[in-house]
C-alpha cells in the first residue's frame, strides 16, 4: 500500500467514523402528498417542512410535492422505501400489503372510534406497527388523522349489506378491502385515487368509500350523491421517512425531525376536525342524500370472514389484533 493511498484511506475511515457519530449534517429532501392545497394534510406537511428547517437552522430542508404530482400512492410508498424520495404522508391502507403489522388497521371496524385509534397508536400497538414498518424501510415519525371511511355511490342509499350486492365499488390497493366488498356481495375495483372521479362519472364504478374531507375535496360528491354513514374503516396516516435516511442522522437531528413531524400532527389533527365538519356541511348544501346506518352490526357481521381469513393466514398477528381490541 503506498503512503498516499494509506493516508487517504485513513482519511476516509476518519470521515466515516465522524459521520457515524455526528450524522449527516445537511440534506435537501423531497416529500410526497396526495392532497391539494388547503387540505389538512397539505397544511400539516408544509408546517412540517417549516419546522424542520427552523429546528435544524436550515441544514435539513424539505420541498413538498402535493396533489400526487409525483405519482400514485403505492408508487410513492415504494419510492420512499428505496430512498428515491425521502418523505411521504401515507395512509396505512396501501402500506398494509408491505408491512403486515400495519395491515391490522385495515381490518373493518377494528377501531371503535378515532379516540380509540389514538390510544392504540400512542401505546404498545403503535410501537409494534411502527417497528413493522421500519423493518420495511419506512420510519413513522408521527400519525395524522383521517377520520372514518363510509360508502358512497351514484345509485341509492345503503342501509344494509344486501344493498351493496352487485355494486362495483372502488377500493384502495389492498386485498383486505377487496375481500371486504366481496363479503358484502359487491364487485371490488382497486384503483388509484386520481382515477376515481372519472370512473364514478362514467359508471366504470358505482361507488367508493372515504371520509368527508376526501369525498368533498375530490368532487366525488358531484358524481356519487348518496353517502351512507357506515364508518367501516378508521385508518391512520403517517408522516414517513426513509429508514436509511433517518438512520444517517445524528441523534439530535433525529429528535428535531421527529419533533417537527409531531408538532405538525398536532396542527393536522386540529385542522382535520374542522375540515370534517366543513366538508360535511358543504356536500349537504350541495344536495347529497345522506343516511345514517342503524344496524352497523350487520355490516360487521357480514365482514367477519375478512377477519377470520386474514388471521388464519397470519396467526402471528392475532396478539396485535387482540391488543387493539382490548385497548379501552
Ligand atoms: C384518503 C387518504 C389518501 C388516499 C385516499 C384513497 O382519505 O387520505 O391518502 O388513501 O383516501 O382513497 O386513495
Amino acid at each position: 500500500m503506498t503512503t498516499v493511498f494509506r493516508k487517504s484511506l485513513l482519511g476516509y475511515v476518519a470521515a466515516a467514523a465522524l459521520m457515524a457519530t455526528a450524522g449527516v449534517a445537511n440534506a435537501e429532501w423531497r416529500g410526497w402528498n396526495i392532497h391539494p392545497e388547503g387540505y389538512p394534510n397539505t397544511t400539516g406537511m408544509d408546517k412540517f417542512a417549516e419546522l424542520l428547517a427552523e429546528k435544524t437552522d436550515g441544514r435539513l430542508t424539505l420541498t413538498m410535492y402535493h396533489s400526487g404530482t409525483l405519482g400514485s400512492q403505492p408508487d410513492a410508498i415504494e419510492q420512499v422505501r428505496i430512498g428515491a424520495l425521502e418523505i411521504g404522508n401515507f395512509n396505512l391502507g396501501p402500506i398494509g400489503p408491505i408491512a403486515p403489522e400495519a395491515n391490522v388497521v385495515s381490518l373493518p371496524f377494528i377501531f371503535k372510534d378515532m379516540e380509540h385509534m389514538h390510544r392504540v397508536l400512542d401505546g404498545e400497538g403503535g410501537q409494534l406497527i411502527s417497528d413493522g414498518m421500519a423493518e420495511k424501510g419506512l420510519v413513522a415519525l408521527a400519525w395524522y388523522d383521517s377520520g372514518a371511511r363510509s360508502f358512497y355511490n351514484s345509485q341509492k342509499p345503503i342501509t344494509e349489506p344486501a344493498d351493496v350486492e352487485g355494486m362495483k365499488v372502488r377500493v384502495m390497493n389492498n386485498d383486505l378491502y377487496s375481500g371486504m366488498i366481496s363479503a358484502l356481495g359487491g364487485n371490488p375495483s382497486p384503483m388509484a385515487f386520481a382515477e376515481v372521479y372519472q370512473s364514478l362519472k362514467t359508471g366504470v364504478v358505482d361507488g367508493a368509500e372515504n371520509n368527508w374531507p376526501s369525498y368533498e375535496s375530490t368532487g366525488h360528491f358531484e358524481v356519487a350523491g348518496y353517502y351512507s354513514l357506515s364508518q367501516h374503516l378508521i385508518i391512520p396516516e403517517c408522516v414517513c421517512i426513509n429508514a436509511d435516511v433517518f438512520a444517517s442522522l445524528s441523534p439530535e437531528d433525529q429528535q428535531a425531525v421527529t419533533e417537527a413531524a409531531r408538532e405538525s400532527a398536532d396542527l393536522q389533527r386540529q385542522l382535520w376536525a374542522e375540515r370534517a365538519e366543513a366538508s360535511r356541511a358543504k356536500v349537504m348544501e350541495a344536495g347529497v342524500q345522506f343516511n345514517e346506518i342503524e344496524n352497523k352490526a350487520a355490516f360487521q357481521e357480514a365482514m367477519k370472514p375478512v377477519y377470520d381469513n386474514y388471521l388464519s393466514s397470519n396467526p402471528d398477528l392475532v396478539p396485535l389484533v387482540e391488543l387493539i381490541q382490548n385497548t379501552d
